[in-house]
């Protein structure tokens, strides 16, 4: 069914919850529950967009629920399929936006182009989609598209990634708390080195994604407070194996004395290690060169409980439920919150204790749905 949805959230509560993800099922683990307060304003498309904290008073007919048998249209403007991560992501969004859950998801694959991905944003716009989700390549560059999409009074879900766009140009943004990743692998590898020297490789993300920023700023965050760690060099893999290969091969090249390699996400990471197998280079538990990742996925839990990864930094990809919980929200006329944080768990290898993380196990592993 498509229907013009005129609901202006911009009104919506402020408050960011933190939503548990402690099983696999992201749609059972939506908790993101708003006091069960004021629903949401109702405002005509051409409306200026209000940066109240609170929602307003509501009207009746504040969102049009669909008609029995309808089916809600969803868009969903996604990063590209770079990673595993990115590929659970995919199949958690297509799972849960199902026709036989009552949606019809358009996706697009903007493997990662930023013209790609704002095209396919105006196309859903000019397809009067009831709802669009956005997965956004970069922070910057959002103003001008999330006001057509406000001005056609389409609401906006920023998902996974933020944008540095006014929060009253969207209605919710839901993902991982990305600084507080990056701190976590900092605040381990404080607790693992215990005053030891660090001479650290950092393989970043993709330039401008906020997961790259914010696990930058999180790990640099503690760092500053450790005059014994020196940061040698921080390049971009692009979130990819070949990208994790690729720097640390340069880094190899350029670097012959470092102990630590920080590596964004658990593709590079697999890369950076056939880098280091290559050279004759040892890592993980037992060797010289102590690997960070992030995601944990899978795969990367496998090398951690395998002891070639030390610290694995979770980053849940199955988010859908939490976009889905906000779409029925809304279509209630309910107040949605502003922000909803993703719950991460951090991994150890074993034989390695610590404050911040768990140590894996075969059974962590056997639960793991990604
Ligand atoms: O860490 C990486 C993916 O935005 C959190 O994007 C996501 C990141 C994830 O490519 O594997």
């Amino acid at each position: 069914m498509k229907k013009k949805l005129a609901v202006l959230l911009a009104g919506a509560m402020v408050m960011a919850s933190l939503a548990g993800c402690g099983g696999n099922d992201a749609a059972a683990t939506t908790t993101n529950d708003a006091p069960a307060a004021e629903p949401a304003a109702e405002a005509e498309p051409e409306a200026e967009p209000e940066a109240e904290p609170e929602a307003e008073a509501p009207a009746d007919d504040a969102a049009e629920a669909p008609a029995a048998g309808g089916t809600i249209s969803v868009g969903f403007a996604q990063v590209g399929h770079e990673s595993d991560w990115r590929a659970a992501n995919t199949q958690n969004y297509q799972d849960t936006f199902s026709e036989a859950n009552g949606y019809e998801l358009s996706f697009v694959d903007a493997d990662n182009d930023n013209a790609v991905q704002l095209e396919a944003v105006r196309t859903f716009i000019q397809q009067e989609m009831d709802y669009i989700c956005i997965a956004p390549i970069e922070t910057a560059g959002w103003d001008t598209v999330l006001q057509e999409a406000q001005d056609a009074g389409i609401p906006v879900l920023i998902v996974d990634r933020s944008v540095d766009a006014d929060p009253s140009l969207y209605t919710t943004q839901l993902g991982c708390d990305m600084v507080a990743e990056g701190e976590t692998a900092g605040n381990w590898l404080a607790e693992y080195l215990n005053g030891e020297e660090a001479k650290i490789l950092v393989i970043e993300g993709s330039v401008g994604a906020s997961a790259t920023l914010g696990r930058t700023e999180g790990f640099n965050n503690i760092a500053a407070g450790h005059s014994e760690w020196e940061i040698l060099d921080s390049q971009s893999g692009d979130f990819t194996q070949a990208g994790g290969q690729e720097v640390m091969e340069s880094f190899i090249k350029s670097y012959s004395d470092f102990n630590v390699v920080v590596c964004q996400n658990d593709n590079e990471a697999y890369g950076a290690m056939d880098a280091m197998d290559a050279a004759g280079i040892t890592y993980g538990v037992d060797g010289d060169v102590i690997i960070i990742s992030f995601d944990a996925t899978h795969d990367g839990l496998q090398y951690t409980l395998d002891g070639k990864i030390n610290c694995n930094v979770e980053c849940n990809p199955l988010q859908a439920g939490f976009a889905a919980e906000v779409i029925k929200k809304l279509e209630a006329g309910e107040a949605v919150d502003a922000q909803t944080i993703v719950k991460d768990e951090a991994f150890v290898a074993p034989g390695i204790t610590s404050q911040y993380a768990v140590t894996m196990t075969q059974e962590v592993l056997d639960g793991r749905a990604y």
